[in-house]
């Protein structure tokens, strides 16, 4: 039975690993086209758009959904000492398995090519939504079983505190929970019969707005376990104590409350929904950066307590007395790294955020830049440190190219700093996303061609070639390990920090269940306006839309007059 588990555990690591080598190729290949190296719509079998998708389902949905539930498994294993029960670990993974691999197998056929948003008027194959429905069921399967355990060890142990990583993991599933069913609906009540061909009409702008009530919860289910991570083992690799129990435990809870209703701020421009709610979005989004803000704080004042016990004295000495390059506390590396990223991550979105700035930038490369110090930064760090930590620890492998896997959060940092800064600078230019930039603008023989945007792009490119450098040499490293012979004991383990102070318990901080109530009042309060708004504004139109590429839509348009995606032309006949 405990092997079974293991087994999964270990399954859940490899699994979505194994993929992320197609989804950081894709990636890579990615800012080839935008620099203009690749004049191509496709390249090795896959065109832009395919590959885009790809890149965006396999790094930001698959990789990070597998991490969060096996990250849950390990988490509850080690606090609670306990195992979740076997119908749901087990259902759990077949799902999220079966699902993924359903989904890669369509993106690669280019039976699903509509990018990681999905919404309409793009259509995939239906199965593309089946399975990604599947893989989110499967993560909810899983959170089940957690419940029954923790219920268990609460029968068990009365007066004892919930453990922050416990109160972490369950904050984060109860809002994924929440956030998922207007996609699971999305999903399978309106996309999948209408890409089936079974539905007559489709109403586009309703499809966008239950993505992104999705979409934005999506982001702080990325971010929550590596701030689980930050709180409960960073201070212990860092050689110091938790600054504040209760300061981490407020932070989770205010993610519960203020994940859910900021979706709309990234529908700014999104004509059927009303100024109101998009100002009151604002506000919220401007809130939901405050558990972050304390989060910068707490974190922060953890390490420069570590610094001062390993020896610093003056007032930024502490930063020199931190382990960065030490292989015995390789971890070190991948969270410093995730959170000096994450600063320029969490700034670029508070620009995003601020309704009018978000003018300035919305569908440029500025997004893009802003995203990858976030999900590609902390986040992803977070995943690599720990999957092969976990994987080395329950499989009883040691860590091969210790050396290797020590440096790697540094060339990767340096990589997406200099991937951001291109895709940023170029966004304040104008540079678009999502756009096959090599086909035109970054063409010299086009006349669509900008020569502002040649040093931008050149620079997102090596930026994107030192990341892919760095996901090679974890890949060579995590691989080996997991393809070694197993030579110490296999153990269900995580670095555990202890906090600095006694702290007094706070009941509130305790209880899920006030804030529960506050988070689905403030989605209320966002969401019924703005379906009143998609369904006084907008009309169902037609279901003629064909299950094809983009590439395919844009090859179809007529040779004049298209503003929409000749920008520039356009400028230019004015
Ligand atoms: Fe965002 C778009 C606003 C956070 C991901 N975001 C996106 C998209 C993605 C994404 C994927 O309001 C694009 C979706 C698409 O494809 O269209 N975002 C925000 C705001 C925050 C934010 C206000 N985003 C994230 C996180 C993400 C993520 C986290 C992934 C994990 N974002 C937006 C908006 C848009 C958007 C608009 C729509 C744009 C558009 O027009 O399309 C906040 O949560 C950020 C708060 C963070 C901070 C930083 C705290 C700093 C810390 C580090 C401290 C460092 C230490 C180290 C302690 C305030 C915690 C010190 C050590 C030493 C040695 C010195
Ligand atoms: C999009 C590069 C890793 C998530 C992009 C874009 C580039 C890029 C150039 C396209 C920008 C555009 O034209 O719109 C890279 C490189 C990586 C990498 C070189 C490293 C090998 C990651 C990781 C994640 C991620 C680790 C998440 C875990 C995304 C997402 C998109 C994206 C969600 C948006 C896709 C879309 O617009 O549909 N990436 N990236 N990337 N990337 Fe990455």
């Amino acid at each position: 039975n405990n092997k079974t588990f293991k087994y999964t555990i270990l399954v859940g690591l490899f699994v979505p690993m194994a993929l992320f080598i197609l989804g950081a190729y894709n990636g890579v290949m990615q800012t080839l086209y935008r620099a203009g190296v690749l004049h191509e719509d496709s390249f090795a079998g896959i065109n832009y758009y395919q590959g885009l998708t790809m890149h965006g389902v396999i790094n930001a949905i698959i990789l990070t959904t597998f991490f969060a539930v096996i990250f849950g498994h390990v988490t509850m294993g080690h606090y609670l000492k306990k195992q979740p029960p076997k119908w749901s670990y087990l259902g759990s993974i077949i799902l999220m398995v079966f699902g993924s691999l359903l989904d890669v197998v369509l993106m690669v056929m280019g039976r699903a090519q509509a990018l990681y948003t999905f919404y309409a008027p793009l259509k995939n194959s239906p199965f593309f939504y089946l399975g990604t429905s599947l893989l989110i069921v499967g993560s909810w399967v899983a959170f089940f079983g957690w419940i029954v355990m923790y219920r268990e060890w609460r029968r068990e142990n009365p007066d004892k505190k919930m453990p922050i990583a416990v109160l972490g993991t369950f904050v984060n599933f109860t809002m994924w929970f929440v956030a998922s069913l207007p996609v699971a609906y999305e999903s399978l009540v309106i996309l999948l019969p209408w890409s089936a061909g079974w539905t007559s009409d489709i109403n586009v702008p309703l499809t966008r707005m239950l993505f992104w009530m999705f979409g934005h919860p999506l982001v702080y289910f990325w971010l929550l376990p590596a701030y689980i991570a930050f709180y409960t083992v960073l201070p212990k690799v860092a050689g110091g104590k938790l600054y504040s129990g209760n300061a981490a435990r407020l932070a989770f809870l205010l993610f519960l409350i203020l994940s859910t209703p900021v979706g709309v701020h990234h529908q700014f421009s999104e004509p059927v929904l009303g100024q109101d709610t998009k100002l009151w979005v604002t506000v919220l989004t401007f809130g939901v950066s405050i558990p972050s803000f304390m989060t910068a704080f707490t974190v922060g004042a953890s390490l420069e307590y570590a610094g001062r016990k390993n020896g610093a004295k003056s007032l930024l000495g502490w930063m020199a007395r931190l382990p960065w390059f030490l292989s015995k506390n390789y971890l070190f590396g991948y969270f410093i790294c995730g959170l000096l990223l994450f600063i320029f991550g969490g700034l670029s979105g508070i620009v995003n955020a601020s309704y009018s700035l978000n003018q300035m930038v919305h569908n440029t490369g500025w997004v893009p830049g802003h995203f990858h110090m976030t999900v590609a930064g902390p986040v992803l760090l977070v995943i690599l440190g720990m999957s092969i930590y976990m994987y080395s620890k329950v499989a009883g492998k040691p860590i091969k190219m210790l050396s290797v896997v020590t440096i790697v959060p540094y060339i990767w940092m340096v990589g997406v700093a200099l991937l951001s800064h291109g895709l940023m600078a170029g966004g304040l230019m104008g540079e678009p996303r999502r756009t096959n930039l090599g086909l035109s603008y970054t063409d010299p023989s086009s006349e669509m061609f900008n020569t502002h945007w040649v040093p931008t792009t050149t620079v997102t490119m090596v930026g994107g070639i030192l990341m892919g450098v760095a996901a090679l040499l974890y890949f060579i490293a995590f691989f080996g390990t997991a393809l070694s012979k197993q030579t110490e004991p296999s153990e269900i383990v995580l670095p555990e920090a202890e906090e600095l102070h006694e702290e007094k318990r706070i009941g509130i901080l305790h209880n899920m269940k006030p804030w529960i109530a506050v988070s689905v009042l403030l989605t209320l309060i966002t969401y019924v306006p703005s379906l009143i708004n998609v369904f006084t504004y907008s009309t169902p139109v037609e279901n003629k839309f064909e299950a094809t590429s983009p590439v395919n839509e844009i090859k179809n348009l007529p040779d004049k007059d298209e503003t929409t995606i000749m920008p520039l032309e356009n400028e230019k006949d004015n």
